[in-house]
Parts: C-alpha cells; structure tokens; sequence
C-alpha cells in the first residue's frame, strides 16, 4: 500500500517536471497527445551517514546483583543522645566530721561560794568514793554466788562474810584463801560481838571459825598461825579435846568458843583485809 502511494506520487511529480522544462504552452501543445510511460529510477547512492542522535530514554532496571562481602568496619559515630537514668545506687560511707564550731557566749556568772565548806565536803565524798569502790572491788573478785552467803559485815580495817555452805574446817579455811582471806579471828571482844550478832540474825547456831590446835595439841593459834593472846571467849568446861579428836574451833550463838572434830562439816565466816581486796 505504502509503495503504491510512493508510486502514484512519483508520477505526477515527472509529469510537472515536463512542464516546466519545455514552457507550458509548447508542451501542452507537444505532448497533450503522447504516451508517457513512467518507470521509477534506479536506486541512487547510499547518502552519507547521519549525525550521532539524541541520548535514548534510560534502559529498564536490571536484575538484583549478588550480595557483595562484609564490608570494613566504618569509622567511629558520633556520641548518642544521652540514655535513661539508671537505678539509685547503694548508699556511701559516712563522711568526715564537720569542723569544730564556733564558740557559745559566755555564762551567766556563778553564785559566790563558801569554798572551805566545799573542800570540805568534797574531801568527806573522796574518801566514800574509795571506801565505796575498795568494797565493789572486792565484791566483783572476791564475793561468792548471793545463794550462799548471808549479807556482810565490815570494820574499819575488814570485811566479813557468813558463807552458808556447809564445810570440813580445812575446806573451809582454803575456800576464804581462795578469795584472798581467812576463817574470822576473833582476837577481841568487839569483833566477837560483831560475829555473834551475825550468827543470830542468819538464825544460825554454830559456825567455824578461825582457831586450832592442829599443830600441837591444846597450843590453840588463829588461822593465820598467830598465837592466842589473853582474850578467848571458851565456853565453860572447853576445850575439852573431847574423843581426843578435836583440833578446830566453832563460835556458837551466845558468842562462846568449842573445841570440835576438824571432820565435822558446817558453815563458816571468812575475813578478809580491806588493805588485802
Ligand atoms: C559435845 O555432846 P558431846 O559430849 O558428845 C561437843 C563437844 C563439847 C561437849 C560439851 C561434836 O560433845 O565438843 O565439848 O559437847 N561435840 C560436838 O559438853 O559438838
Ligand atoms: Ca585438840
Ligand atoms: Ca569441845
């Protein structure tokens, strides 16, 4: 079809090149009459090659390549945004002591004084603070259980204590020892009272105390080996060495002195020297 137009086209533009060649009327006249056959001309020479075209439009994407290699590690970021607050942490030590403060105002003046009646006074509290803390002394090192003895008594010079545990003279001379004392020696008749009042009023009726003749027969020496001065409070009739067996000494409730069997077992007083706990 489209060769047919190309054709048709070529003929009618030979057929005005024929008229303009040879002017118009004359040719009208000449050729109004013939044939003319038209035949197309032979192919001409290849022209010469174009200008290079414009860009082409952009080709379709191409298929995923394949997944390349770890890449290297890429340098260091910037420093993030800062995090959440973390949890309260356990509690510190103590800290250092703050500095001294400052000093307070003075005082109001004190109220004057009768200083001699003071001094006075503070010597009397001196020496019941020794008295006092001479006792405690020896109630800390020296005083058996409370179960087993019967309150105490002192003088100036000593202490004396009614232990209620039934005991053979030699046990109970080494128990007041074990404690820094004796068995009681009663070497006058003030200190004899005083042991025969406690007797009492533990409502007791004989305790040893601290005499015997354990190293010669009817040489009676207090338990510290001192010898028998001229007070004794016997009894009447005593010593008797009754059963030629008795070597120690008891103090009954009246105040009165007995010789007895050493083997007899009973309470005791134990003295000790204040100078000594
Ligand atoms: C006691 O009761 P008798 O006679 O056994 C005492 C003696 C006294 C005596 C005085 C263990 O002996 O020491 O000298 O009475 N014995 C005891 O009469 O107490
Ligand atoms: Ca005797
Ligand atoms: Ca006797």
């Amino acid at each position: 079809m489209k060769r047919d137009l190309v054709f048709v086209v070529t003929l009618i533009s030979l057929a005005f090149l024929s008229l303009f060649r040879s002017g118009y009327p004359q040719h009208i006249a000449e050729e109004s009459c013939s044939v003319q056959i038209l035949v197309p001309g032979l192919k001409g020479d290849a022209g010469d090659k174009g200008e290079k075209g414009a860009l082409g439009r952009p080709g379709r994407a191409g298929p995923p390549g394949e997944k390349g290699s770890v890449g290297d590690k890429g340098p260091k970021g910037s420093i993030g945004r800062h995090g959440k607050i973390g949890p309260i942490g356990s509690k510190g030590g103590k800290g250092d002591g703050g500095d001294v403060g400052p000093r307070g105002p003075d005082g109001e003046p004190g109220i004057p004084c009768e200083c001699g009646q003071l001094r006075k006074a503070f010597g009397e509290m001196d020496i019941q603070v020794t008295q006092l803390t001479t006792e405690l002394k020896f109630i800390k090192n020296a005083l058996p259980s409370p179960a087993v003895v019967a309150g105490m008594r002192e003088t100036d010079s000593k202490i004396y204590l009614l232990v209620k545990e039934e005991k053979k003279y030699i046990d109970a001379q080494s128990y007041c020892q074990g404690r820094g004392g004796t068995l009681s020696m009663p070497k006058d008749e003030t200190t004899n009272n005083m042991i025969a009042s406690y007797i009492n009023q533990a409502a007791l009726t004989r305790v040893f105390i601290g005499i015997n003749d354990l190293e010669k027969e009817g040489q009676f020496v207090y338990s510290d080996r001192s010898p028998m001065q001229t007070f004794n409070k016997w009894r009447g009739g005593e010593p008797n060495n009754a059963y030629d067996d008795e070597d120690c000494v008891e103090m009954v409730d009246s105040g009165g002195w007995n010789d007895v069997s050493c083997h007899l077992t009973m309470y005791f007083i134990c003295e000790f020297d204040k100078e000594n706990v």
